[in-house]
């Protein structure tokens, strides 16, 4: 039978304040027409940047949640991770995997531990590793800078040049992913610009796509980056398309938010950039990186 809503299994948190995770992830991507399955990893009362948050790990009860989807055969085609309520779920995460997917299944890793240098506030050190071991099972890993270089146990670069850039690519396709991408990229050619990179490795290719700075910060942006690509990639958009998408969104949803005065900047206006995810790719921006 043809899946009348194709399924995405979305493994993040639930925030209950602060714009990130399950709250960004569900509305992007049931507003780009698939049914999401959340497998919430904690609950919080904000997210971990805001200071006080209060955090219920759902580690223990995981294994029941996942036993219980088993048993109701379910079946996805795609599941995407994020932010994990403690180190040993990575593993739970990757027997979810292993159980669930097939090799249709579109399996997107967001590795979210850091940022800016620096672990998020509620991340053990051993996070990193049993991320990166985590990620080695899917097909689009999408770490930001600083989580690339914890990944590679490599220094947080201040500036990339594009050749440097390809072989951070490499090396994180090295670990098993066909797809990498890194984004917040501190590219030493588009310093005024919010760049991404990627690799397809099974073309050989890599993408640039990006837009031009705003001069602010808001929380959340990488769930709502991973989540457009994830939705893109699933519609059967090109790598590069889904960059473009992905980022266009981004910039959309910073630009409707920023044009306010008296708003904080852990509250991106999600809704009201929603519906230009229906709206077609017009303009791609996407560049090849020889
Ligand atoms: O946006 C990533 C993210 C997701 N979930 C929680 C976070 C963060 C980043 O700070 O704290 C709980």
């Amino acid at each position: 039978m043809i899946n009348p809503l194709p399924r995405v299994a979305a493994i993040h948190d639930l925030s209950g304040y602060g714009r990130c995770s399950l709250t960004v992830v569900i509305p992007i991507l049931s507003t780009m027409g698939f049914e999401v399955c959340a497998l919430p990893t904690a609950i919080l009362s904000t997210h971990t940047a805001i200071k006080g948050f209060k955090i219920f790990d759902l580690t223990d009860q995981l294994p029941g949640f996942i036993e219980h989807w088993k048993a109701l055969n379910l079946r996805f085609d795609a599941i995407y991770s994020g932010f994990l309520g403690s180190a040993r779920q990575a593993s739970m995460v990757a027997d979810f995997i292993r159980d669930f997917s097939t090799p249709e299944t579109l399996v997107v890793v967001d590795p979210v531990m850091a940022d800016f240098g620096e672990l998020y506030a509620s991340m053990p050190p051993e996070m990193i590793g049993e991320m990166t071991s985590l990620s080695r099972l899917a097909k689009v890993v999408t770490p930001n800078i600083t989580e690339a270089a914890f990944m590679l146990g490599r220094e947080v670069p201040q500036s990339l040049d594009e050749s440097q850039v390809k072989d951070w690519l490499k090396a994180l396709a090295d670990l098993g992913p066909a797809y990498p991408v890194i984004t917040s990229l501190p590219l030493s050619t588009k310093k005024d610009r919010s760049t991404v990179a990627a690799y397809n490795r099974e073309d050989g290719r890599f993408w640039l796509a990006g837009r031009p700075q705003v001069p602010t910060q808001y929380h959340g942006t990488g769930d709502i980056f991973s989540s457009v690509l994830t939705g893109s990639l699933l519609q059967g958009d090109s790598l590069p398309i889904a960059l473009d998408r992905s980022c266009q969104f981004v910039a959309s949803a910073i630009q409707v938010t920023f044009g306010y005065s008296g708003l904080d900047h852990h509250e991106i206006l999600l809704e009201r950039a929603l519906n230009t995810l229906h709206a077609p790719v017009t303009y791609a921006s996407y560049e090849l990186l020889a």
